[in-house]
């Protein structure tokens, strides 16, 4: 399934399994990320009996790997972590079993798990994630590995109430640092907050980043996604933005370019999404109309791979420029009525 015309205005998807073409009307300025034509790249039938559905994963390169952490609703639980590995970042090969997990934290009855974030910091590789439970909510959850085999708890890093955590890939004034996001409350609700850390143990100077922008793709709510990537030009966030419909709620994807010394100003943010549902395995599954990532991986060319969550169902790869990701973080739509604050 290709989106071939990475320039045009207007994109017709091919149909897909009998469902109707739906016509992409908006937006009018170009797209910079393409849909991989062998998207889906991983979906259920590639796993092993009992995962009913595969969605937002973490992603790096090790070694001369691609890996995936990917959530995995199966039969038994309500979502596991899995790792599926591929050489050419396109044909992946799951692990034959859930990831070999750490017990819960004692401060939290963890019993389920999800998107996971991995940034590589040194040796080490930090996966941040929701640590979920059905007594004790949800709160930001951290754990490392050396090798992608043993994973060894650092800490639960949150109250209650926060999910979509993401470490940046160095230390900022001396501080890891991360951002998250908490649910809100009426004067806030659920935008990104960025908080440092001496040690991934203990938390502070939280400070509001992104908000909901009210009668744009993100006016619901928003949420951390990838990796920040270091730019010159500042930290490059793909963030996940979402709206409510009479049909329900879609996720979309963003970008937004904060600053490199102090990540909770906003320099410049996109007008329009950069990914969105519109492809039948991106409308149709377990949560319809959602596009989610937890990653953004660039080469030494400057192209960046995106794996996303499709519908909490499967998985595609989007690809784009960095370049052109940055040119998009500037980008104003000439049909806003009004400019919407950063
Ligand atoms: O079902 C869509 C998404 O819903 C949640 O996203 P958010 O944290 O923004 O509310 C998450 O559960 C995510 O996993 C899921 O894809």
């Amino acid at each position: 399934m290709l989106l071939e015309s990475q320039n045009s205005s207007r994109t017709a998807a091919p149909a897909q399994n009998g469902h109707p073409t739906p016509k992409t009307t908006l937006p009018l300025t170009s797209r910079v990320l393409k849909k991989h034509p062998a998207n889906p790249v991983l979906y259920p039938g590639k796993f092993p009996e009992g995962v009913m559905y595969v969605f937002n994963p973490g992603a790096i390169r090790y070694q001369d790997e691609y890996i995936i952490i990917a959530d995995a609703a199966t039969y038994a639980q309500p979502v596991v972590f899995w790792i599926a590995r591929s050489k050419d970042g396109v044909h992946f090969t799951p692990d034959p079993a859930p990831l070999n997990w750490p017990p819960a934290h004692p401060d939290h009855p963890e019993d389920c798990v999800y998107d996971p974030r991995i940034t590589k910091i040194g040796d080490e590789y930090i996966i941040v994630y929701a640590s979920s439970s059905e007594t004790a909510g949800v709160r930001v959850g951290i754990v490392k590995t050396r090798d992608f085999k043993t994973f060894e708890r650092i800490s639960i890093a949150s109250e209650q109430g926060n999910r979509n955590g993401v470490l940046f890939p160095e230390k900022i004034n001396g501080l890891y640092a991360r951002l998250d996001r908490p649910f809100g409350d009426a004067n806030d609700t659920c935008g990104v907050w960025v908080s440092y850390s001496p040690d991934l143990i203990y938390w502070g100077r939280s400070r509001p980043v992104l908000h909901p922008r009210p009668g744009l793709w993100d006016g619901l709510k928003v949420g951390a996604g990838a990796v920040p990537i270091k730019t010159e030009q500042g930290w490059l966030e793909i963030y996940h933005g979402v709206t409510n419909t009479g049909a329900g709620l879609i996720y979309r994807l963003g970008v937004c370019l904060l600053d490199l010394e102090d990540p909770s100003r906003v320099i410049a943010r996109g007008e329009d999404a950069i990914l969105w549902p519109e492809l039948p395995y991106e409308m149709v599954g377990r949560v319809g109309n959602v596009v989610f990532t937890c990653n953004a991986l660039v080469d030494a060319d400057r192209n960046v791979r995106i794996y996303y969550g499709a519908a909490d169902t499967c998985i595609g790869l989007a690809e784009g420029k960095l370049d052109d990701l940055l040119d998009a973080c500037h980008r104003r739509n000439p049909l806003l009525l009004h400019t919407p604050s950063l």
